[in-house]
């Protein structure tokens, strides 16, 4: 769904317009306007009474597989089922329409960024639906059965290979970052002229890092989220305004 105009904070538009860089570091509200819940705040329906810090861990997993497995197998059926919205189209036109390099890194596990059109730079988070084995680490290629209806306990797919169980190729609380991810998602701030954080909360690490060490290289750093976060204080301009809403207006 599209959305009105908004007004472009003149230091913003000013700071786009004189790049030849961009940088995009983006976190859940990324992809909140497409109907992917976010980690922190709002919550709803069936997972209301879980903690997603709890369900993201090796911990949650090694105590309740099933559990964390419904909750995975959840959202791959529901981001599936939804489409980009009006900010993922916007950076991939903005990447797309010459003149200015646009380097994406984002904390999400789906695809929307992709979908929209635009090259990933790096998943620091890892890919929802890269599954392997939990045990072994090889690969699952088959399709997992999502149910069409949400349950709260399910049994994980088995490895083809060890007949152990299958998770999704995400990174847990405590959990390394995929080789060379976040390398290349400091590069790429460390070479900008302008870095946009956009719809993350900045409380996770290493990741929350990369807006300070991109000021202190004498980038600008631009906030575009509609509340408050841990960053709010140490970037060049804050913009109160959603994904979809912003980045139309700033690409346009
Ligand atoms: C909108 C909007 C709209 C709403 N438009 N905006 C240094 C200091 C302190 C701690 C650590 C440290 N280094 C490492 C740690 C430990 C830990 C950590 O950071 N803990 C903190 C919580 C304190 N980090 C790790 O464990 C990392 N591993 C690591 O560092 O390995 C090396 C190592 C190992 C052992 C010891 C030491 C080092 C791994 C972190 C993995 C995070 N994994 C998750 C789950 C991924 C899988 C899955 O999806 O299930 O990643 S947790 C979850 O949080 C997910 C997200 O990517 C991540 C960040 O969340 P994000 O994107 O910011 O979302 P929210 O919900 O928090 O915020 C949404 C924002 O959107 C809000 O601000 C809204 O206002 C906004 N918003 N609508 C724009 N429409």
């Amino acid at each position: 769904t599209d959305v009105s105009p908004i007004e472009v904070p003149t230091a913003v538009r000013e700071a786009a317009r004189a790049a030849r860089r961009v940088t995009v570091l983006t976190g859940a509200g990324m992809s909140a306007e497409s109907g992917v819940p976010t980690f922190r705040g709002a919550k709803g329906g069936l997972w209301e009474e879980f903690d997603p810090m709890t369900l993201a861990s090796q911990r949650g997993w090694d105590a309740d597989p099933d559990l964390v497995w419904a909750w995975y197998a959840w959202r791959i059926g529901l981001v599936r089922a939804l489409e980009p919205n009006a900010g993922h189209r916007a950076l991939a036109r903005w990447a797309n329409g010459g003149g200015v390099e646009v380097r994406i890194a984002t904390q999400n596990v789906d695809d929307l960024h992709e979908r929209a059109g635009s090259e990933v730079l790096a998943h620091v988070h890892g890919d929802l639906f890269a599954l392997r084995c939990s045990v072994c680490g090889a690969p699952f290629e088959d399709e997992p059965e999502i149910p069409a209806e949400p349950v709260q306990r399910l049994e994980p797919p088995l490895c083809g290979e060890c007949g152990e169980y299958v998770r999704p190729g995400v990174v847990w609380f405590g959990g390394m970052l995929p080789e060379g991810a976040f390398d290349a998602a400091l590069d790429a701030c460390l070479d900008a002229d302008l870095v946009l954080v956009v719809g993350t909360s900045g409380i996770v690490y290493p990741f929350a890092s990369l807006p300070d060490i991109a000021r202190g290289h004498g980038v600008t750093v631009v906030e575009i989220n509609p509340e408050d976060t841990d960053l709010s204080s140490g970037v060049d301009h804050v913009w109160r305004a959603t994904a979809a809403t912003a980045l139309p207006a700033l690409v346009e």
